[in-house]
């Protein structure tokens, strides 16, 4: 019997999305933007035939669109054969996004990919050299929506060595998402299987070490709220242990960026600051969309300051970019507002008592409730009177400032 078992966990590949945001960049730049969620596709089939894995399970929004553009199943179907040129299994499931019932065509896919259709949980059995090794339970949307919990679905029904389930939902209490076949945690922890293949979460998340439940997100961010590294989960188990290695794959990678430039006295100093923090950023990152923050000194902006901001952005998009490219989408400006602290505290307002109360909690006791949290108290170090001190001062910053533009406009 076969005690080991690797593969490769991704899922929203979202192909061909359209990135509409970002029209207005050069038309080059543009092109290669609405072609890095095949590029990614491209790189997700390289690391499984590098890695020499048993399959590959994609836990649905294989499209970005239930209607599937020609290109995108025509490169999918170019990348499933390069899989079975290697006799790499591939499980598959639809999710919200490209669900069953919004197909304007037919289309089957080479024999080495094996498709979940119905919404029911049924599971495939995925054989090596003949031999069962795991069993992988899923469903497809057949609508938009899959309201239900599905997880009473989900039982073992064969004695292989491994249970694999595939689901594409949330967390039954998630409130930022789309609440699709909603579950607890427990609820599949229950199931006693041995990995949890979920999709429909964009960002990274591992809710569970044992067994792992794991959002691997998507392969590439399609929008600046998807920022950082995107990719694909490297699994490998064995009877009593379980490996998981997070392999990156975007080809172009959205990041948000807070640059303080409070201490730039000049317009042009700002400008020349924004163009090396986005070269830095082309080294850093290699192809990446930009999102900025800056900080400047109120003193520096007198007018209207969208048009600051556009002309900023201008400056840096049109600077010459050989092999590297950075592109920014969006400046906002945060203006450092200037104000005489102790002046402040004396007066019999508002913002005065709260620059009181911040004096008086020198001593971190504030802080408490963070080193009392039941997840953060694990990871945090008792913090020095020094950390305390700044702490306090950026929480009182942030706070005074924040209150002053407020009371401004
Ligand atoms: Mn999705």
């Amino acid at each position: 019997m076969y005690e080991h078992v690797s593969f490769i966990h991704s899922a929203d590949l979202h192909l061909d999305s359209p990135f509409k945001g970002l029209s207005y960049v050069p038309e080059a730049i543009f092109q290669e933007v609405k072609e890095s969620t095949f590029i990614s596709l491209e790189k997700l089939i390289r690391v499984a035939i590098d890695k020499e894995v048993d399959f590959v399970l994609m836990t649905g929004d294989i499209f970005d669109n239930e209607t599937q553009s020609i290109k995108s199943l025509t490169r999918l179907v170019k990348a499933f054969k390069k899989l079975q040129e290697e006799d790499i299994h591939v499980y598959l499931s639809y999710g919200n996004h490209d669900h069953v019932n919004g197909r304007l065509f037919s289309f089957d896919f080479p024999e080495n990919i094996h498709v979940f259709e119905s919404e029911q949980v049924s599971h495939f059995i995925h054989y090596k050299q003949g031999q069962p090794v795991a069993t992988i339970y899923g469903f497809s949307y057949q609508e938009r929506a899959v309201l239900a919990n599905k997880t009473k679905e989900y039982k073992r029904e064969t004695n292989t060595p491994f249970h694999i389930g595939m689901l594409h939902g949330s967390i039954a209490s998630n409130k930022d998402h789309d609440v699709y076949a909603p579950f607890q945690i427990s609820e599949l922890v229950d199931k006693n299987f041995d990995y949890w293949a979920l999709g429909h979460i964009h960002k990274r998340q591992e809710l569970k070490e044992k067994p792992p439940i794991v959002y691997p997100g998507n392969l590439q961010g399609r929008s600046k709220k998807e920022t950082g590294e995107k990719g694909c989960y490297y699994v490998e188990l064995t009877q009593s242990s379980s490996s998981l290695e997070f392999i990156p794959l975007q080809h172009i990678r959205f990041e948000a960026i807070e640059v303080d430039a409070s201490e730039c006295g000049q317009i042009q100093e700002v400008g020349e600051l924004l163009e090396q923090v986005v070269h830095q950023a082309s080294i850093n990152f290699l192809k990446c969309i930009l999102m900025i923050n800056i900080t400047v000194n109120e003193e520096l902006v007198m007018g209207e300051p969208s048009i600051f901001v556009e002309e900023l952005r201008d400056l840096v998009n049109d600077t010459d970019q050989k092999h590297l490219w950075a592109i920014v989408q969006t400046i906002t400006l945060t203006k450092k507002v200037n104000y005489n602290k102790d002046e402040l505290a004396n007066g019999q307002h508002f913002i005065g008592e709260v620059i009181r109360a911040f004096d008086d909690k020198q001593d971190g006791k504030y802080l408490q409730p963070l080193h009392i949290h039941r997840q953060a108290r694990k990871f945090l170090e008792p913090f020095t009177s020094d950390e305390r001190k700044s702490i306090n001062e950026e929480a009182e910053e942030l706070l005074v400032t924040w209150l002053l533009d407020k009371e401004e406009s």
